[in-house]
Parts: structure tokens; C-alpha cells; sequence
């Protein structure tokens, strides 16, 4: 077998591209069959929650080739991946928000392009690498897209819309979600400090963006699924 194939037990980078593949689809099988159990809107959370994992899944497997066969960073997937991904949960972030009251669209597309210049900027930062003049400039274009969500969320008409009404769980999975949002997601730009200040860390830039993957799209996931569960129930009983 060629060599370049193989998983070299000290790769620890190699090894969570490996585990979090797995861990994607087996939570993309889970959140799936658990539809059945939710009931009305928390239906379609689900399905996104699963596709969000899914469409991860797929990626992981072509960026732990990557990283195995080259030891680089696999920059186009990941970014092609958080293209996909990152709209979606703001699609369930707003499917959450639905649920709760009536939500203008306008809050959607907001949020939505705020992600986008988040996510454009931290690619071009990325591929121009480490030590580019452009490295830190886009940095914190991508900081300003991410703290624009944040403010909306925490301050803006998002929050003003959850204080007051909803049922229990989706009082829940509101704050669950803003704690990813702000907590979980500040582990990417974590990542990219530490991947690229001092000359450029392929090792540190993955492992952190491996984590943060993990906890926001299947940590995330699993919010969703105890609110969908525990309020079908209630509405079941
Ligand atoms: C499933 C993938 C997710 C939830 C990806 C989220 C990515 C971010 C929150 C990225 C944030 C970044 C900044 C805030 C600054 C610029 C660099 C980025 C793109 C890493």
C-alpha cells in the first residue's frame, strides 16, 4: 500500500480528521432517524441539523486525505464545507426564532450576509498565508461579520424576539444557541491566531478547527434534538 495512505499513529491531526468523520456520520444517521420522534416544525430542525453534519461528513473525508497525503491544510474543502454549512445554521437559528414568535426576514438576510463576509474574508486571509499584508486586514473583516451576529443576537431585534414568548424548550434551544454562536464559534478565530501568528502552525491551524467543528455542528445538533425531543414529548403526553 502507498505509504502516503496510511495513518501514522503520531499524526494527531490525521487522527481527529479520522475521528470526526466518523463522529459526522454516524450524528447525520441520528439526527435523521430521530425525526420520527419530533413533532410539527422540530421536524424540519432535525433535518437540517442532520444535512449541516452530512455535508461535513463528505468534506472530512477529502480533507483527511489531504492532510494525509500532503500535511497540508486542506484550505479550499474547509472553506467550501463552512460555505455550505454556515448558512444552514443560520437557517436553523432563524427556523428557531420562527418557532418562538414571528421574525422578520430581513433579521435572515442580515444575518446570513454577515456570515458570508465573515467566511469571504477568512478564506482570502487563508490563502494568501501566513505572512501576507492581507493576513490580519481580513482578519478583522471576518471578526466584524462574526461580532455583528453576536450584537444581534445579544442586543439586537433577535433577542428583543426570544425574551418574551415560546415555550420552554425553545426558550432552551435559543440560549443553547446563542452560546454556540458566541462561544463555540469564537474557537475558529482562535485558530486562525494561532495557525498563523509566528509564521504559520498547519498542525495547531487543524486540530482547533477539527474541535470547533465538532462542538458546533454536532454539539450543536444535539441542542436542537433535546429541545425537539423534550417539547414533542411534552406536546405528546
Ligand atoms: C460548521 C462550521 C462553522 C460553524 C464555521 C464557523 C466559522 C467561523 C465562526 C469563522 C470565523 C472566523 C472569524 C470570526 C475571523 C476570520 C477567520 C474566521 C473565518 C476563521
Amino acid at each position: 500500500m502507498d505509504k502516503s495512505l496510511m495513518l501514522d499513529p503520531g499524526d494527531f491531526v490525521g487522527v481527529s480528521f479520522w475521528i470526526i468523520s466518523a463522529a459526522m456520520v454516524a450524528a447525520t444517521f441520528f439526527f435523521f432517524m430521530e425525526r420520527d420522534r419530533a413533532v410539527g416544525k422540530w421536524k424540519t430542525s432535525l433535518s437540517v441539523a442532520s444535512l449541516v453534519t452530512g455535508i461535513a461528513g463528505l468534506h472530512y473525508f477529502y480533507m483527511r486525505d489531504v492532510w494525509v497525503a500532503t500535511g497540508e491544510s486542506p484550505t479550499v474543502f474547509r472553506y467550501v464545507d463552512w460555505l455550505l454549512t454556515v448558512p444552514l445554521q443560520i437557517v436553523e437559528f432563524y427556523l428557531i426564532l420562527a418557532a418562538v414568535t414571528v421574525v422578520a426576514s430581513s433579521l435572515f438576510w442580515r444575518l446570513l450576509v454577515a456570515s458570508i463576509v465573515m467566511l469571504v474574508a477568512g478564506y482570502l486571509g487563508e490563502v494568501g498565508g501566513a505572512g501576507s499584508a492581507g493576513l490580519w486586514p481580513l482578519f478583522a473583516v471576518g471578526m466584524a461579520g462574526w461580532l455583528y451576529i453576536v450584537y444581534e443576537i445579544f442586543a439586537g431585534e433577535a433577542s428583543k424576539i426570544s425574551a418574551a414568548n415560546g415555550t420552554e424548550a425553545s426558550q432552551r434551544a435559543f440560549n443553547a444557541l446563542r452560546m454556540i454562536v458566541t462561544v463555540g464559534w469564537s474557537i475558529y478565530p482562535l485558530g486562525y491566531v494561532y495557525g498563523y501568528a509566528g509564521g504559520g502552525d498547519a498542525e495547531t491551524l487543524n486540530l482547533i478547527y477539527n474541535l470547533a467543528d465538532f462542538v458546533n455542528k454536532i454539539a450543536f445538533g444535539v441542542v436542537i434534538w433535546a429541545a425537539a425531543t423534550s417539547d414533542s414529548s411534552a406536546k405528546a403526553a
